[in-house]
């Protein structure tokens, strides 16, 4: 594996290049061009210049998160072909300046969905939040606002005001669509853009639904084992995998990380490794990544990562804000830090043991 760094890019990050470079063990970032619209072409030369910023500051880019699907495509609107084509376009371009990962998710109208962004713990740290009664309770219209005063003056991935600002249309638009539907529609997608990840070696990688069930009664389908086989049996291709990410699978206290982790063998091209802390199965917190600060075994997430082979991006995810730090809701330097060095500290350890026992 190699350990990566989320990075949101210059004017949109508190955190710098320089700083992740800092931080042990870290040599790559995943990025993003933060200020394009889903269904926007990203240009050859901002996706070059954007890889000359990192290289200058002797890190380089191990994949993009994300380059979003534009809502026609998960409806399957009479226009999807067009975004599709800019998609597939893109990906020649990304392909060209020798990025092979992309992160995507296919989740309608809310990407993930906290209702807390700044949740006291005892320690004084604050932690991003979810509770279901608090979903429950409100209208979708106004989830964006509910949580809008706590971003700390950021953008939040997925929580873009100018999406948001849609949220009653959106609804409309996904009136007719459900599980089996969404399923057709990214299996549409996927064999369009298939070709052009052969061509380039481009490993797409699925980014769970966050939390792993349907919000606001929208339909959610990245949610667990049988439906992430459902979706790479439909396009077999080892281009067409999985972002594993501990955190959003873990929202169901049902999934079996390490099972699951073990059962996509070859097929994860990506992990988000990070602990949750629950405090009734629907009521979770983001804890720091340290197992015993959590609910999740680390070490087995980790430990299964390992005995698959995988050797693709890892990154430690949403941290808890610590030290007085301003920055977006999870993603902070300090605690995101922390989390690299002890997740590089348990691969170094199962490493060792491993090799010793061998
Ligand atoms: C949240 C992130 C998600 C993720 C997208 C992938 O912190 O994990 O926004 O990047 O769902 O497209």
């Amino acid at each position: 594996m190699e350990m990566t760094f989320r990075w949101f890019g210059e004017g949109f990050d508190t955190v710098t290049l320089k700083q992740i470079r800092q931080i042990p063990g870290v040599t790559g970032v995943i990025t993003t061009l933060y200020d394009t619209m889903p269904g926007e072409l990203w240009e050859r030369n901002r996706i070059k210049a954007l890889k000359e910023t990192v290289e200058a500051s002797g890190l380089h880019i191990s994949g993009i998160e994300s380059v979003n699907i534009h809502d026609s495509i998960k409806i399957g609107d009479k226009d999807r072909d067009m975004y599709i084509d800019n998609y597939i376009k893109t990906l020649e371009n990304l392909g060209e300046e020798g990025i092979r990962m992309v992160c995507y998710n296919f989740m309608p109208v809310f990407d993930w969905t906290r209702t807390e962004l700044a949740r006291l713990r005892p320690d004084g740290s604050t932690v991003m939040a979810y509770t279901q009664e608090a979903v429950d309770a409100i209208d979708p219209e106004k989830m964006f606002e509910s949580i809008a005063g706590d971003m700390n003056g950021t953008v939040m991935p997925g929580w873009e005001p100018e999406r948001m600002a849609k949220v009653k249309e959106l609804f409309q638009m996904y009136r007719d669509v459900d599980d089996e539907k969404l399923f057709a529609n990214l299996k549409y997608f996927l064999e369009r853009i298939m070709p052009v990840c052969n061509k380039y070696d481009i490993k797409m990688a699925i980014h769970p639904d966050d939390p792993a069930w349907s919000v606001f009664g929208l339909p959610r389908i990245i949610i667990n084992q049988e439906n992430i086989h459902r979706m790479m049996d439909m396009v077999d291709d080892v281009h067409n995998g999985v972002t594993f990410c501990s955190g959003s699978y873990g929202t169901n206290l049902e999934n079996d990380l390490p099972g699951m982790i073990r059962s996509l063998k070859g097929r994860i091209h990506f992990a988000h490794v990070r602990n949750l802390k629950f405090n009734s199965p629907t009521d979770f917190e983001e804890s720091a990544h340290l197992s015993s600060d959590g609910t999740f075994d680390m070490y087995e997430i980790m430990k299964a990562l390992y005995d698959i082979g995988f050797d693709g991006p890892i990154r430690p995810d949403h941290g808890r804000m610590i030290w007085d730090e301003k920055a977006m809701p999870g993603y902070g330097l300090y605690d995101r830090a922390l989390g690299a060095a002890y997740l590089n500290g348990l691969w170094e350890a199962i490493d060792k043991s491993h090799k010793r026992a061998v």
